[in-house]
Parts: structure tokens; C-alpha cells; sequence
């Protein structure tokens, strides 16, 4: 990552950000997708540092050559043992719940789906048992770069991923790829390709959409030279054997600019889903209550835009 993509709290600001989460762990209903302390989160996210303020806000407008901004430095390590069931959430105002979502409510309205780990504001990514090799966050093999819900006209615009606890070995790796980079790998043709309504992303069997209702995308849209993408190499296809090739290509310009961050407590990676995939590298699970574990949240810029998928006053995208 450039150095300016990296963002590290000095010991002073990381009591700031500390202070702010004990006012949220401390207050009533303590519960994270209570409406109540979605509103004192986003309250008290005007709290944080300065310093960090400023820096999401830069980043919202610009997301930079790796579409990626890791905060480091942050409070809010794992209290208790790593869970490990399967599509498991956090719903209470845990000190790093409260980090994560005071960071993200900076950058603009925290979002969830309902058909998605029960339509919590704050997720668990962890390793689950019999799930090894399955390409979701509760796998452990290598997980193919992807754009967060690909499939979704509503996708989220950014993912926020916290790191409470590290693997056992720290091998673990979020990789970021970002298409401001990868873009000028690609030939003209394989672009251009890219840039029609070749392809379709399946939505994962949780969202109950059949595969034929999915409609056909271009991969990249928007300027060409600096242009947002929409894949998912697990589950997007190309109609046609140029379309397929594309994706191919694109696939091999994504690997040439990929930027692996093995994630430490208190790191905390916002990823701009518009431009940038994600992925992550193989790692070995032990399933001891000491496993890798991550807080996930997904923010939308423009809340208005949702309004047809969600209650008034909701988060919870349908
Ligand atoms: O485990 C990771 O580092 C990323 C997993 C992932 O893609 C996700 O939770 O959306
Ligand atoms: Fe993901």
C-alpha cells in the first residue's frame, strides 16, 4: 500500500477513539442494531480524532490508487473467544463494534441485508468448522477476489473490516486489488469487452433469487480510463467466449496489482467497493476459541437511493 493509504492513530488518539467507544459500550440499549445506538454511534463518531476525520473525509472523495484506506491503531480487541457458528453476528455494543461503526458512520450510512447474516449492522468474519473450502468469509482457503455482493444494484459502496484477534500463524491476508490500477494492464479490446452487458453475477443461494431472473452487467462502467467494476470471479460469467476471456484477463491484471495486509488487532481496512475487489489468502483454522476474527460492516453514501428496499427509518436492506 502507498504510505499515504495507511493511516496509524497515535497513542493519544487511539484514547480519543477509546473514549468515544466507552460512551457507546457504557449507554443503554448497549445493543447494536437498536435504532437508538445506531443514532449515539453516529453521534459520537463526530468525536473521533480530527486528524482521522479529515482522512476518511479525503478518502470519500478520493479513493486513492488502492482504493483502500488501513487505519491501524485502533482500540477494540477481542474480549472473549473467538465464536464459531455458522453466519454469526455482533449484537452487542462491543468496545470494537462501536469503532467500527463510529468510523464507518463517518463515511456515510451503515447498511445490512436482510437475507445476509440476519440483517446485522455489524458481522462476524470468522472461521467455521466444515466450511474449510467454501468460497464465503467462514471458509479458509484462498477466497477469490470479489466486489462485496457483486450481484446487488444496491451493493455496498464501502466494507469496513476490523480486526479484533489474528490468525494463530498471521499468514491470514486480506487482499485489495483496485481497478484504477489494474485498468491499464488491460488491452483495448479486452476493455471494451468488459464495458458491454456481457455478463452476469449469480446472487449467493441466501438471497433466494433464481439465477435466470439475474440481469445481464458490463463489468466496467463510467469513465474508461477510471472506471468502477462490478465482478466477483466466483460467481460472475461471461455469456459469450469474448466475454469469458475478458474476465480472464481481468482477472490476471487484478493478481498483477493485489496488495496482501495481514491484519493486525486494532486494524481496521475500509475498502472503496466501487473500484476495489477483495479477497483473502489461505489460512489454517484450529477452531479454539483463538481463530482469526474480523467486524464487517457495509456503508452506503446515499441512503435516499435504498428507500425502496427498506423501512423509512431502517438499515436493513431487503
Ligand atoms: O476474510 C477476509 O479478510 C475477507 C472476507 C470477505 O471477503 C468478506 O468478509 O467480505
Ligand atoms: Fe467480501
Amino acid at each position: 500500500m502507498d504510505e499515504n493509504a495507511v493511516f496509524t492513530l497515535t497513542a493519544e488518539e487511539r484514547a480519543q477513539a477509546r473514549a468515544g467507544a466507552d460512551r457507546l459500550t457504557g449507554t443503554p440499549p448497549r445493543k447494536v442494531d437498536e435504532p437508538a445506538w445506531v443514532d449515539e454511534c453516529r453521534i459520537a463518531s463526530t468525536t473521533l480524532p480530527q486528524r482521522l476525520r479529515a482522512r476518511l473525509a479525503e478518502f470519500r472523495r478520493d479513493p486513492g490508487p488502492n482504493g483502500a484506506l488501513l487505519v491501524r491503531n485502533l482500540p477494540g480487541a477481542a474480549e472473549r473467544p473467538t465464536p464459531n457458528e455458522a453466519g454469526s453476528v455482533e449484537r452487542d455494543a462491543t468496545p470494537g463494534a462501536a469503532v467500527i461503526g463510529m468510523v464507518s458512520m463517518q463515511l456515510g450510512e451503515v447498511i445490512a441485508y436482510r437475507n445476509e447474516k440476519s440483517g446485522a449492522l455489524v458481522q462476524n468474519v470468522v472461521p467455521v468448522p466444515g466450511r474449510e473450502t467454501q468460497q464465503s468469509n467462514a471458509g479458509s482457503t484462498r477466497l477469490e477476489m470479489h466486489v462485496e455482493n457483486a450481484f446487488h444494484p444496491r451493493r455496498p459502496d464501502y466494507v469496513g473490516l476490523l480486526c479484533v484477534r489474528a490468525d494463530h500463524e498471521r499468514v491470514a491476508g486480506l487482499q485489495v486489488g483496485c481497478i484504477r490500477r489494474a485498468v491499464h494492464e488491460l488491452p483495448e479490446d479486452v476493455r471494451a469487452v468488459l464495458a458491454e452487458p456481457r455478463f452476469t453475477t449469480q446472487a449467493p443461494p441466501s438471497f433466494g433469487r433464481p439465477d435466470d431472473a439475474a440481469p445481464a452487467h458490463a463489468v466496467l462502467t463510467g469513465e474508461p480510463t477510471d472506471p468502477d467494476v462490478q465482478v466477483d470471479f466466483h460467481a460472475t460469467h461471461g455469456h459469450d467466449a469474448d466475454a469469458k476471456n475478458a474476465l480472464e484477463v481481468l482477472r490476471d491484471a487484478v493478481e498483477t496489482v493485489v496488495e496482501t495486509l495481514v491484519l493486525l488487532p486494532g486494524d481496521l481496512a475500509l475498502v472503496d467497493n466501487r473500484v476495489t475487489l477483495h479477497g483473502r489468502t489461505l489460512f489454517t483454522p484450529r477452531y479454539d476459541g483463538n481463530d482469526r476474527w474480523l467486524y464487517r460492516t457495509f456503508v452506503h453514501l446515499d441512503h435516499r437511493r435504498s428507500r425502496p428496499l427498506r423501512d423509512l427509518h431502517g438499515h436493513v436492506l431487503a
